[in-house]
């Protein structure tokens, strides 16, 4: 339809100036202005501007460019006003000018007519509310494929918000891929980029949590960027202890499909545990790797994470030995982000910060649970965080057995230092186990949940990302005093 237009664009350029020729006033305003449509990752607000420059500062601090929103008229006597909550960092748009001017009187900041709206009302704009979202609460398209999926997932459709003359383009993928640059995860654009994401329990144990169902609200509900599929070596169903591997490979294969479509990061996780040398596991792990760096190396959200935890007396120089192996099969394949576990269950980062691997696009791992690691493990993260580029690539909120009391203070003050230093997180656990972990109540069909069925710390990991749970009727908004 884009190139439709395009081509009719040319066309009437081509028309409007024979009749210019001969006389006529008639202009090629009908081409009409391309809408860019933007995602802020960390937000999850989505914003359109019809101002080339305004994408590119955009994109340069982290937006990502999700292609042409819709064509707007260049003018018409619909204006579309562009506002702005400085509080809650997110903008709104109306037709309506007193709807505006209440806004302004609120606190709001009034930037201007956005674009305009097609008097003739050609192509509406579907609108569509995120009930859990604080800031990009509103989604806008002229797709009503892309409305109804949003209605599936729980977003709330709200109607024609204005109309366009031309509809946008098929929506461009939103992810970057990612890499290192002085010891931070990047984004092509080279702007640090924060994983936020939860962890499978198990696949093997709890399959059902891979479904299309759970990976949204994953993304649309808790604002969730990354999930990671965890495959445990040893534990229950194994991948190298007699484990169903082919089930566990279809597993991972639809994990991916999902956070393909979803446009969200997905690790895939060798979870050693039991088996705490990495080495024990070598030969099945390149084999592993192998097959899915091949399947998968190519696409730009795939996160390779090599060992889980080495523990039980294993030293960074085995993992080095593991690591030096493993890694070049997947490079043979991928320059994705690789993450390697460091020794004592993932907390010794200060080991690879004094002799880190000789790879680009490695991330060392730090795991830790908040009521058991505290100034201590917070410590050594704020004393390394400026020497490797670390990602929590599993942590609790509980206690170090998964299980046990909820430690929220820790928690948020875990949160405060990699916020600030931009150290992306994966939660354990998305299963409806009976322990502390788990974000789901026990007995929570995995195929048909919400967020009422979080446990504590599913809350938690709610209130994080700007997911409120607490709906904001659509038309009252947030006021910035
Ligand atoms: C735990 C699970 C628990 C399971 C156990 C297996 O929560 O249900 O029975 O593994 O031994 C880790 C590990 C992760 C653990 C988690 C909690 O990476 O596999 O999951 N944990 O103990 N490291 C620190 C804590």
């Amino acid at each position: 339809m884009f190139h439709k237009l395009k081509k009719l664009w040319v066309g009437m350029m081509f028309v409007g100036l024979i009749l210019a020729g001969i006389g006529s006033s008639i202009q090629a305003e009908e081409a009409g202005q391309e809408m860019y449509r933007l995602y802020n990752p960390n937000s999850g607000e989505h914003f359109y501007t019809a101002d080339a420059d305004e994408k590119g500062n955009l994109v340069r601090v982290g937006w990502r460019y999700e292609g042409i929103g819709w064509i707007a008229p260049n003018k018409s006597s619909t204006p579309v006003y562009r506002l702005y909550n400085p509080n809650a960092g997110d903008h709104h748009y109306t037709l309506d000018a007193s709807e505006k001017d209440m806004l302004v009187k609120k606190g709001w900041r009034y930037e201007g007519i956005g674009w305009y709206s097609d008097d003739a009302k050609r192509v509406p704009l579907y609108r569509q509310y995120n009930p859990n979202a604080q800031a990009g609460a509103h989604n806008f398209t002229t797709s009503l494929e892309e409305n109804n999926h949003l209605v599936s997932v729980g977003w709330r459709a709200e109607g024609i918000g204005w109309y366009a003359i031309g509809e946008g383009s098929a929506p461009v993928s939103s992810i970057s891929r990612l890499s290192t640059t002085n010891n931070r995860v990047v984004d092509e654009n080279g702007n640090p980029f924060v994983l936020k994401g939860i962890s499978t329990h198990g696949l093997a144990w709890f399959p059902e949590i891979v479904n299309q169902k759970s990976f949204s609200n994953f993304k649309y509900d808790f604002g969730l960027n990354t999930v990671r599929l965890a495959m445990y070596t040893a534990e229950y169903g194994g991948y190298c202890t007699g484990g169903n591997r082919a089930q566990l490979e279809s597993l991972i294969d639809q994990g991916v499909n999902l956070c393909k479509e979803l446009d969200m990061y997905c690790v895939i996780d060798w979870h050693i545990l039991s088996d705490g040398n990495p080495l024990q596991h070598v030969n099945e792990a390149k084999q592993f790797f192998q097959k899915m760096a091949q399947k998968y190396g190519g696409l730009p959200n795939i996160i390779f994470e090599i060992c889980n935890e080495p523990n039980g007396g294993t030293t960074w120089e085995q993992v080095k030995q593991y690591a030096n192996q493993v890694i070049p099969v997947i490079r043979q394949y991928s320059d994705n982000l690789i993450l390697v576990g460091t020794p004592t269950w993932s907390q010794e980062i200060d080991k690879p910060a004094n002799s880190p691997l000789n790879f680009n696009n490695v991330a060392y791992t730090l795991h830790f649970y908040a009521a058991t690691h505290k100034d201590d493990l917070r410590n050594r993260y704020l004393q390394n965080v400026n020497r490797i580029p670390i990602v929590v690539s599993e942590f609790g909120i509980c206690d170090a057995s998964g299980n046990g009391g909820i430690d929220e203070q820790s928690a948020n003050q875990w949160m405060k230092i990699l916020n600030e230093n931009q150290t992306g997180r994966i939660l354990w656990n998305a299963s409806n186990k009976n322990e502390s972990s788990s974000i789901l109540a026990p007995g929570t069909n995995m195929g048909n949940w919400t967020t009422r069925n979080l446990t504590t710390s599913g809350r938690w990991l709610l209130s994080q990302n700007g997911g409120g749970g607490t709906p904001t009727p659509p038309s009252v908004l947030v006021d910035p005093t």
